[in-house]
């Protein structure tokens, strides 16, 4: 049986050598997920991101029971792109201990930074798409939310959670960073803490404020004890529903699609440029003739772009023969 087959009957460690193997980009990785994609597309997707220690793993894992406990299968794809290495792993490790870890209808993969943020956006897609492939039900990203680019990563899924605290100021950073944007719902954890109502507020009148949207849906949690956790459930299940009563998951999904193949078109032209020396040479040629006056970066780019693209038809057209 091939990988991918295994994958799809549900094999555990063939899940996870699938997912290692997206993850690092080897070289089977491509045909194994030409391999899965007729699969792909069944699972409800959803992402939560927010400031560290707000409870985003807690709240997964609750959320994993909460969907264990209604027999749907959970997949969940733990991403730290602040801390290499350990970051990661320790994530998966906090939910692991929350016990969700050991039932075999739950299955945790943790994603430390590897190079690139570029590069973990694209890893964390692709784990989403196997486990979706595998047949999970609903597939859960957290990341830590802090700025841009640590919000790409939860650009993937079909319903984006902001989770904050009452604790450290978060409302008003997470205002600032551009966080609340992207909320399909807010969810303020540690309500057993004072002032989650007053934070709600503020939330609240930051959007009345701003013209551009309606506040989405607010719930209250206190992860840690289970409280709020099937009304937060029932909100991104809300949000889903009306997304596919309105038709637009599919067109959510598009501009998803739309975003992420842009930016696999933008890391396979450097990786081209970084791998094809006389490409490289070439570009010194061009670097002169702009530094001579006798071109501009723009002009000089296109022709690289050509170059580049031309290169790879003919190696193409080669291999084909
Ligand atoms: N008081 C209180 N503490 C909570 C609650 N939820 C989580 N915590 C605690 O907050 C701490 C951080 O929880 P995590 O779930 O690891 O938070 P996180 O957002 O995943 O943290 P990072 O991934 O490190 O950013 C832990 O000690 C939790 O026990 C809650 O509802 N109330
Ligand atoms: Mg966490």
């Amino acid at each position: 049986m091939s990988l991918a087959a295994l994958v799809i009957s549900g094999d555990r460690r063939a899940l996870s050598r699938a997912i290692t193997c997206v993850e690092n980009g080897d070289p089977g990785a491509r045909a194994l997920l030409e391999e899965l994609y007729p699969r792909v597309g069944r699972a409800r997707r959803i992402g939560f991101t927010g400031p560290p220690g707000v409870g985003k793993s807690t709240l997964v894992s609750e959320l994993a029971k909460h969907w264990r406990s209604k027999n749907r299968t959970v997949g969940i794809v733990a991403v730290d792109p602040s801390s290499p290495f350990t970051g990661g792993a320790l994530l998966g490790d906090r939910i692991r201990m929350n016990s969700v870890g050991m039932d075999p209808g739950v299955f945790i993969r943790s994603m430390a930074t590897r190079g690139a943020l570029g590069g973990l956006a694209r890893a964390t897609c692709d784990a989403c798409d196997v486990l979706d492939a595998s047949g999970k039900d609903v597939v859960m990203v957290e990341t830590v939310g802090v700025g841009q680019s640590e919000i790409e990563i939860v650009r993937v899924t079909d319903t984006t959670i902001v989770i904050l605290s009452p604790e450290s100021g978060d409302g008003v950073q997470a205002m600032k960073s551009g966080l609340m944007e992207i909320a399909d719902v807010i969810v303020i954890n540690k309500a057993d803490r004072p002032g989650a109502d007053v934070l709600e507020t503020q939330i609240r009148s930051s959007f009345e404020l701003s013209t551009s949207r309606l506040p989405p849906a607010i719930v209250q949690t206190a992860a840690a004890t289970g409280k709020g956790i099937a009304e937060t459930a029932a909100a991104i299940e809300a949000h889903t529903e009306k997304l596919e009563r309105e038709g637009k998951l599919r067109e959510h999904r598009a501009a998803r699609l739309r975003f992420r193949i842009a930016r696999l078109v933008e890391e396979a032209l450097s990786s081209r440029l970084a791998h094809d020396p006389a490409a490289a040479a070439w570009m010194e040629t061009r670097i002169e003739e702009v530094l001579a006056g006798r071109m501009t970066p723009g002009d000089a780019a296109e022709e690289v772009l050509d170059r580049l693209t031309q290169g790879h038809t003919r190696r193409a057209a080669r291999l084909a023969k």
